[in-house]
């Protein structure tokens, strides 16, 4: 039986669980549609999704647009255009998921240009969900995509080139500062700004329903055949339309092991707001490891169902965009470290 002092220390103890249910429950606000995208570099994702969303399509068609400019931008560093791995060739990871639990997923798929659309026909067309290198090429090229050319993009070329001289693999993800953080950190630009390999973005459409897509080049200069968090469900995208959407951007190895987006979602199933929701996830990495989760990053960004947005990172430096009727806007996220 429940004792007056425990009864106590167990009301003292929900008590702030209760008051954050009750913020997002007691809010009848509703956002609809609307776009959220890691990084700044998500801000002319988020046009390109709004085209469909302001036209009331569906959530699922806007990702996937979202995507695709993405990729489409062959100087940036998501797509064709990325840093290769320590052999030189770039390898693509994608994954796209809609209201119905629908998903499709590549993994480490060399020379098309637009992998989110191949995950996308592997969610429509196939009772799989992921296919995976040459397999997912094959499956690629049989559904009329077209073998670009394996010659590196200008910028990671060179990129590729410097690292080579050292040949040191010591991934730091998206870390702030590059000085503060070792003697060669990949994904940063000669300025030291963060060069995101990654994009995601969830978005709720006017008819209230939910998707997501995550496309990436990975790691920089990663093992041949390496794949990260973004193609995993669960790991880099998950979308529940009942509850919210999540997708994450970092180290991928370190949101695989706690599968984060569905920690995010399954969070705010039970009654937390979307950013509390990320601060738990990126709480479940740093106590799993608090020494190296200092050295490295992980950004989680979630939307429930209204319309409510929140990010979490390890450290400073996550941002993310957001487009609605009402903003269109770059957010810095909070964090845990700094
Ligand atoms: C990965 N999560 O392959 C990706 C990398 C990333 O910005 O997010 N970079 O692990």
């Amino acid at each position: 039986m429940l004792n007056r002092r425990k009864f106590l220390h167990l009301s003292a103890l929900s008590f702030p669980v209760f008051s954050i249910k009750n913020s997002l429950h007691n809010d009848d606000t509703q956002t609809k549609p609307i776009v959220v995208s890691t990084w700044d570099s998500g801000k002319p994702v988020n046009t390109e999704a709004w085209k469909t969303l302001a036209a009331k399509g569906r959530a699922v068609d806007a990702v996937e647009a979202g995507a695709r400019y993405m990729e489409g931008t062959l100087n940036c560093c998501v797509g064709l255009g990325g840093y290769p791995d320590r052999d030189g060739i770039v390898t693509l990871d994608a994954c796209i998921m809609d209201e119905h639990a629908n998903c499709g997923s590549v993994g480490a798929i060399e020379r098309i240009k637009h992998p989110v659309s191949v995950a996308r026909k592997i969610m429509e067309s196939t009772p799989h969900v992921m296919l995976v290198g040459e397999g997912a090429q094959k499956f690629a090229l049989e559904n009329g995509f077209e073998l670009a050319s394996k010659d590196l993009s200008a910028d990671a070329r060179k990129e590729y080139d410097q690292w080579l001289i050292k040949s040191n693999y010591h991934p730091e993800i998206n870390i702030e500062n590059k000085k503060q953080n070792g003697p060669y950190a990949p994904n940063f630009f000669d300025d030291g700004s963060p060069n995101h390999d990654t994009m995601g973005l969830v978005a709720l459409d006017s008819s209230g329903n939910m998707s997501g897509a995550v496309t990436t080049s990975g790691m920089a200069f990663k093992i041949h055949g390496r794949v990260g968090d973004s193609p995993i469900i669960g790991a880099g995208l998950f979308v529940d339309n009942e509850v919210g959407a999540a997708t994450s951007s970092g180290v991928g190895e370190e949101v695989m092991r706690i599968c984060g987006t569905h920690v995010v979602v399954e969070m705010m199933r039970q009654g937390y707001s979307p950013e509390i929701a990320c601060r738990k996830a990126i709480e479940r990495i740093i106590k799993r490891d608090r020494e190296k989760a200092k050295t490295l990053q992980v950004g989680f960004l979630a939307l429930n169902k209204k319309g409510i947005y929140g990010a979490y990172a390890i450290q400073k430096g996550f941002v993310f965009s957001v487009k609605s009727n009402t903003e269109e806007r770059i957010i810095p996220s909070k964090y845990f470290f700094g």
